[in-house]
């Protein structure tokens, strides 16, 4: 039997700055006393998160979540969204929160994103938006989906909090649809520990979304709007700029680890890299796998458990569906009969180790572990 791994493996691991360059940036808050409200490092962020990220608009929020609550309501949606159950429960709970109803559509086989084939099919007289997922990084068919909007005149938004630095046929995955939302989250490819954008078109826009995350206010005696409290405070953007510098060694040395798992995964019978797209771009942001059990021999369920035994922990990303949260149960578009390639990848997929500490042979170990678990027997192994 193989030796655990002395140390705990995690799904992720922050990308963290050095200490001392967050320390010089914190003594420059603390003499300015500017410690939150669009300061100093909040303005420097969103310029440079905006050339970056090559977006036309950006602002900043203090976190995905918060972000997308405030996006759906700036855009003015209404009624029914059509989106997939197939995401983190984030993404519903913006439509909650904006008292829209969700119409779950199936995902695609191969990207397990929204599936434009099934969305139309779906579109009553209530819809007034789809908003996709670009899962794992990976990007949503982004032409057919718009192409669909615009017959109906749909509303496009997208949760991109796992699709920092995607794009799609060279373009930025921000450039696409209404609006985008990032999350960089501590578990994000690019972080400020909590955090979050939204990333849209025009000037009037970014008026809203700036009044809509601080309260509404328009000046000292003018309210103008029913917002909410959702600014990215100067530590926050701080710890950002510091991150932003590190991204692309990160990006880099994930795309080895990557190529790792792929060269000692390649023709496991039973296993399928989801992230592993051909002359497709990805944000590096998880390696995930499916895993069939009828061909491997094993549930995704017991690899994840057996996993532990070893110290590594991976995480069942995105199980359950967000359709099965007993506040959907009664939707009819939450039934199992219109959500069959869900189901079956919410029991299959498994989100391995990935970041860019993660050692080249820790990697090999674990691909070891799963080549060793579906052809041994649990004893032997
Ligand atoms: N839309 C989508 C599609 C999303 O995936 C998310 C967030 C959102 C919207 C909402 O964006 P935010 O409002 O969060 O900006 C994590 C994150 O909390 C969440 O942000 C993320 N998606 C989701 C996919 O993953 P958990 O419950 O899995 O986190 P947790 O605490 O179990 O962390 C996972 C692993 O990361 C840990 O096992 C160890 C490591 N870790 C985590 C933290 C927090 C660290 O090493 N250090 C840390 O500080 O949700």
């Amino acid at each position: 039997m193989m030796n655990s791994f002395k140390e705990h493996i995690y799904v992720t691991r922050p990308l963290l700055p050095n200490l001392d360059k967050v320390a010089s940036r914190m003594r420059d808050i603390w003499e300015s006393k500017w410690i939150t409200n669009t300061g100093y490092q909040h303005k420097e962020l969103e310029k440079q998160l905006k050339e970056f990220l090559n977006v036309e608009q950006l602002s900043l929020f203090n976190n995905g979540t918060s972000a997308l609550i405030l996006g759906l309501k700036a855009l003015e949606i209404k009624g029914e969204v059509i989106t997939t159950p197939f995401t983190f429960p984030a993404t519903l709970q913006a439509l909650d929160w904006n008292g829209l109803t969700p119409v779950f559509c199936d995902i695609d086989e191969n990207l397990l994103n929204i599936d434009p084939n099934k969305i139309e099919q779906l579109i009553t007289e209530k819809t007034s938006a789809i908003l996709g997922v670009h899962v794992f990084g990976n990007p949503c068919d982004v032409e057919r989906i718009q192409y669909i909007a615009n017959q109906y005149g749909l509303k496009v938004i997208y949760d991109g909090a796992h699709a920092f630095g995607t794009e799609y046929a060279g373009r930025p995955i921000g450039s696409f649809g209404d609006m985008t939302m990032y999350s960089f989250h501590a578990t994000k490819l690019f972080n400020t520990v909590e955090g979050g954008a939204l990333a849209f078109k025009g000037d009037l826009l970014k008026g809203k979304l700036d009044l809509l995350k601080n309260f509404g206010i328009a000046g000292p005696e003018e309210v103008v709007l029913s917002g909410l409290n959702a600014k990215m405070n100067e530590i926050q953007a701080a710890i950002g700029l510091e991150v932003l510098k590190l991204v692309e060694e990160e990006r880099e040395r994930r795309e080895k680890i990557k190529e790792v798992y792929e060269k000692n995964l390649d023709g496991i019978e039973g296993i399928r890299i989801v992230t592993q797209l051909k002359g497709m771009s990805n944000s590096y942001q998880y390696f995930v796998i499916e895993i069939d059990e009828e061909r491997y021999g094993k549930s995704r369920d017991w690899v994840h458990e057996e996993l532990k035994k070893y110290n590594v922990f991976t995480r069942k990303y995105f199980y359950p569906l967000c359709s099965d949260f007993k506040w959907y149960q009664h939707l009819d578009s939450s039934q199992a009969s219109n959500l069959p390639i869900a189901k079956k990848a919410a029991k299959r997929v498994l989100a391995m180790p990935f970041y860019g500490e993660l050692l080249e042979e820790h990697v090999e170990s674990i691909c070891h572990l799963l080549v060793n678990f579906s052809c041994l027997s649990e004893l032997a192994i």
